[in-house]
């Protein structure tokens, strides 16, 4: 029997938008000027707004398109059911080799990418408005956390005078940490000096840096400077399984008491497994590794869990929706291992969804990786997760606690339309170094 009380959805669109990022490395290449997104806006019959936001591009925005069926005319008091529909309409797409991000070949991230969480987290800010509570309280047994502990992530950053590309400049901008965000850093010096700004700006304790760019004596010389320059900070490296295993043992074991744990410090080599390679790494380095490459579903889960590979599951809800991170962050949590989160450039909306999936999920949890502090700025939602002491509190606010901005949203939908390409393309920018720059994923994006 429908609930006649409840509010129906009466409209959902989908809304390709894009935002500007610096020239940011890692080992699929560097950063364009752009990054695209796609939001979800769900409107009710009761007036209220629900958004979403997942990774960009044309192949999800289409698969977003055709589920709107599904959802027009549902009620929000059964949004689970709507949920477990969506859900059943994916299916294996054309391009997409099984691989997932194993090796960080970015043209199969949409194939990682889990649409339907744009819809979850739209149903779950209307429900939440309501109910009158946050999503994190809606998700798991409820809210566990009341901040949640953020990561700086620092990047190399290649010069984009070398380029053509419209890449924005900030140099004179009076925030301190605006001005330097877009110009080069490619020595382990520019780094720390990234550590240092962040850390005055967003009072950060932990850093990561995005490996796979220089040498790997070079960014293990970048993490023992940082560590040097911030003795109590948390530090990790990812150099998205670059390096061979005989190279990540030999950084580990020199970077024992630096490090507090390796992100995917090695991956798929010589007939061995992207799991079996960790293992290994962990037996004979003694430090602990967390992925976002290795375990980005249930069944890669299991294999990493029976090899013991893992400590940390970086289970992004972009990955795995918000219900499927929270249910990783119980079984983790009840297993002595630690949920954490993965990211690629986003706007507001995810951040609110990173931090909602991150206050359920139980115990102790890793520091939230985002992407945040490089497109800080450019909101699309008035809001309140502002990051402060290196934690974000979550907003005493129903649902996810945003309040779109139609004019903004419209502008950044506006830029995506101006974009020749908007799915990803790391090479574009590698191409004003190396001309016939090509993704290697044994070699780091700098080493030609
Ligand atoms: O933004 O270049 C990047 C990152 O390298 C991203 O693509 C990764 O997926 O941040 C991610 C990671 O932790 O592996
Ligand atoms: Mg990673």
């Amino acid at each position: 029997m429908p609930n006649s009380r409840m509010p129906v959805i009466t409209d959902m669109q989908v809304i390709p938008v894009a935002g500007q990022d610096s020239m940011l490395l890692s080992l699929s290449g560097a950063h364009s000027p752009w990054f695209t997104r796609n939001l979800v806006l769900l409107t009710d019959s009761a007036g209220h707004t629900g958004i979403g936001e997942v990774h960009g591009g044309a192949t999800l925005c289409t698969m977003l398109e055709n589920l709107k069926p599904l959802v027009i005319g549902t009620s929000l008091a059964d949004y689970r059911n709507t949920l477990q529909r969506v859900a059943a309409f994916r299916h294996r797409r054309p391009g997409d080799t099984g691989e997932g991000i194993q090796s960080l070949d970015i043209s199969q991230l949409k194939f990682v990418v889990r649409p339907d969480t744009a819809i979850e987290a739209a149903l779950l800010d209307l429900y939440g408005q309501f109910v009158e509570l946050p999503v994190c309280a809606l998700l798991g047994e409820g809210k566990q956390h009341d901040a949640i502990t953020i990561l700086a992530y620092l990047f190399y950053i290649a010069d984009k005078n070398r380029t053509d590309l419209p890449y924005l400049d900030e140099s004179d901008a009076d925030d301190r940490w605006f001005s330097l965000r877009r110009s080069e850093a490619m020595t382990p010096e520019a780094v720390v000096r990234q550590a240092e700004v962040v850390r005055e700006k967003y009072g950060f304790h932990d850093f990561k840096l995005k490996g796979g760019v220089l040498a790997p004596e070079v960014e293990a010389r970048t993490i023992e400077l940082l560590k040097a320059r911030f003795p109590d900070a948390r530090v990790n490296i990812d150099p998205n399984g670059a390096w061979p295993l005989a190279t990540a043992i030999e950084m580990g074991r020199r970077l024992r008491g630096v490090l507090t744990y390796a992100e995917d410090p090695c991956g798929t080599e010589a007939g061995y497994s992207g799991r079996e390679t960790m293992a290994e790494f962990k037996m004979r380095t003694g430090i602990p590794t967390a992925t976002n490459m290795i375990a980005t579903d249930w069944r890669q889960f299991y294999h990493a869990a029976v090899e013991k590979s893992v400590d940390i599951v970086l289970a992004d809800p972009h990955f795995w929706t918000m219900a499927g991170s929270v249910r990783m962050g119980q079984l983790l949590h009840d297993w002595g291992l630690t949920w954490g989160c993965h990211s690629n450039n986003h706007f507001d909306i995810s951040l609110a969804i990173f931090c909602q999936t991150a206050a359920a999920c139980p115990g102790e949890i890793t520091p939230l990786d985002t992407h945040w502090i490089w497109q800080d700025g450019q909101d699309l939602c008035d809001h309140d997760y502002k990051i402060v002491d290196g934690k974000i509190s979550i907003p005493k606010k129903p649902g996810l606690g945003l309040t779109p901005n139609m004019d903004k949203i419209r502008a950044a939908h506006e830029y995506y339309l101006t974009l020749a390409n908007t799915e990803r393309d790391d090479a574009l920018g590698m191409r004003f170094y190396y001309p016939d720059w090509k993704y290697d994923s044994k070699r780091p994006c700098m080493v030609r």
